[in-house]
């Protein structure tokens, strides 16, 4: 996957990234032959005596160092841009495609995972990208290169790269084998402590309510010293290899001068090229060292791979038809035609054979206990999940015949857990209409009963709002989300539970306002309260996914036991209150 995701987002940067390559290519040579005319001005120039030659390669190595100071800035400069975009690209792709996943796709990875895949992952692919960009070819090159230019100078300390860079590599290797373990049990310990951490806050009130801080802080104790633990075997290990390394390379550098000293001694070696020799050993073992970084960096970059590849590989089980269908007419009439639905992996049906009409201008009111299937019957038209069997139908063709935009113009939900995002009320208004005026804005608030708490503090629409909509509270959250429907002047409502945090005087009174507004569109309410339905044209009695009963307030009352049962249990809560 590694090598797929490279290749697939390397492509539109091609002429980027061979100029990234060729500038690493110059930058290379001229390194490697610094060392060279640093040991002719030495061996022939100094030692003869020759100040012309000395004048004459000093001014050609300023050129070539100035050269490689350049083409060093050029590459890494070049380099951090092309990877950082191909990052960019990659973050967007997964960006979009979680975009595009329905209800069923998100919950088959879960928000957490698909959060760290987008982000973290995708940074690690990326230091990948740039690790390559800024090595690749430098790498290799300096490292056999290196080893042929002080082959040059003298053959017969050769065994000296022979016998450093194996111990370099086997010391490097070991530490590297011992890490990567430790890397990836702390990516483990890090994802638990960012589980317990967002847990904790978002159920802060919970965990106040049951006084339950203490164990929490104990939770959160063991999460963090597990952390602790890896991270202090990870800094014991670091500890160990820097010094390690540093001593492989003044042993070396000792190593040269001890036998190449003895070799200028006995006029075997000249200065010049005791120094070249030492120079290029030098880069070797850096070359060498790089190298091995980049190799750890490659299994992990690869786990991250397959991460996001799984991601990017899902074919979103709900999409856009083909060749959708433009219905004939805009009315908002919503049918279902024995529609049965089951979640993925749940081995009983939701819902069984449902069949209803909603007519444009009359309320449809659905009503039954929890978890009777009433929020699953009402998601199946805005196509969060698609039936198992049977249709779905609005203005007479099947919704997975229509666009998904088609289905949101005309279609305007209020989620039973009330929704808002950060921002202000008006930008959260403007949600599913951007060009609405502030007039519209502020007749869709006093229709929701919500103008006077925004009228209320100065900034009015301009009121901060905090992610989630967690600062204001339950019932204003509700009423800001009819409010943001009613903005779009949809052909059909529904409403979720929507007037189960508001008391019984708001709820009629928002309910007689909404009356005027929607006069023309298809209502469907979803309630406890019988108080908020009694006067809709028809009403399903929802049991156990199945349509026990339907009609009007007055012919349930006498018909059916279901919702007697219903009706007395309120009725005798509300005498009592
Ligand atoms: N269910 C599920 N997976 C989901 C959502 C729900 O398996 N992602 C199950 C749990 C319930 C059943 O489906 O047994 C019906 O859930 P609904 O949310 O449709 O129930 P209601 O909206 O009727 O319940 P409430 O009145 O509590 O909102
Ligand atoms: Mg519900």
């Amino acid at each position: 996957m590694l090598v797929t995701l490279i290749r697939r987002y390397s492509k539109p940067y091609l002429p980027h990234i061979l100029a990234v390559l060729l500038f690493q290519l110059a930058s290379t040579i001229a390194t490697l032959y610094l060392p060279s005319l640093n040991a002719k001005i030495i061996d022939e120039g100094v030692s003869h005596g020759d100040t012309d030659y000395i004048w004459r390669t000093g001014a050609l190595m300023l050129v070539v160092a100035i050269g490689q100071i350049a083409t060093a800035i050029a590459a890494v400069y070049f380099g951090a841009r092309t990877a950082m975009a191909m990052g960019r690209d990659l973050r967007r792709d997964v960006f979009r495609k979680v975009s595009s996943f329905s209800a069923k796709d998100v919950n088959s990875f879960g928000a957490p995972t698909l959060i760290t895949r987008g982000t973290n992952d995708v940074q690690q692919v990326q230091m990948l990208m740039l690790m390559g960009l800024n090595f690749m070819v430098s790498t290799p090159i300096m490292c056999f290169g290196g080893i042929v230019m002080a082959l040059q100078e003298d053959l017969s300390l050769s065994w000296l790269v022979w016998v450093s860079v194996p111990v370099l590599v086997a010391v490097v290797g070991y530490l590297v084998v011992r890490l990567m373990p430790l890397f990836r049990s702390m990516q483990k310990k890090i994802d638990a402590i960012n589980g317990v951490l967002r847990e904790q806050i978002i159920g802060i009130r919970v965990v106040r309510a049951f006084v339950r801080e203490p164990y929490e802080a104990s939770r959160f104790g063991d999460a963090n010293r597990d952390l602790t633990q890896v991270s202090v075997k990870i800094g014991n290990l670091f500890v160990l290899m820097f010094p390690a390394i540093g001593m492989i390379l003044h042993l070396s550098t000792a190593a040269v001068l001890w036998f190449g000293g003895q070799r200028v001694d006995s006029g075997e070696m000249q200065v010049g090229a005791l120094t070249a020799f030492l120079q290029y050993l030098l880069q070797i073992l850096i070359a060498v060292m790089m190298g091995t970084f980049m190799a750890m960096m490659i299994p992990r970059a690869s786990v991250c791979a397959d991460r996001i590849g799984e991601v990017l590989d899902v074919e979103p089980s709900i999409h856009d038809p083909e060749s959708p269908v433009k219905p004939a007419e805009r009315k908002g009439r919503v049918e279902f035609r024995d529609v049965t639905f089951k979640y993925p992996g749940a081995e009983a049906p939701v819902l069984s054979n449902v069949s209803f009409t909603a007519e444009p201008g009359q309320t449809l009111a659905i009503i039954g206990s929890t978890g009777a299937g009433k929020t699953t019957l009402v998601s199946l038209l805005p196509r969060l999940y698609d039936v198992a069997s049977g249709e779905v139908l609005l203005d007479g063709v099947p919704v997975t015949q229509l666009d998904r935009d088609e289905i949101s113009s005309r279609v305007a939900t209020v989620p039973q857990k009330p929704y808002l995002f950060s921002g202000t009320i008006e930008h959260n208004l403007r949600f599913g209409k951007t060009d609405a005026t502030e007039e519209e804005l502020w007749d869709a608030l006093e229709t929701a009963q919500a103008k006077d708490f925004v009228q209320e503090k100065a900034s009015g629409l301009n009121r901060r709002v905090a992610q989630g909509g967690t600062n204001v509270s339950g019932g204003q959250r509700q009423r800001l989300c009819i409010a943001r429907a009613l903005v779009t002047r949809p052909k059909v409502y529904l409403f979720d539970d929507s007037f189960s945090a508001l008391d019984v005087a708001t709820d009629a009174r928002l309910r007689k306002a909404l009356k005027d507004k929607t006069r023309d569109a298809t209502v469907i309410i979803v309630a406890q309260r019988v108080s908020t339905i009694a006067d809709a044209d028809q009403i399903l009695v929802l049991d156990n996914g199945r349509i026990v009963d339907r009609g009007t307030h007055d012919e349930l009352l006498e018909t059916s036991p279901t919702y007697q049962e219903i009706v007395e249990s309120q009725l005798s809560v509300e005498e009592v209150a």
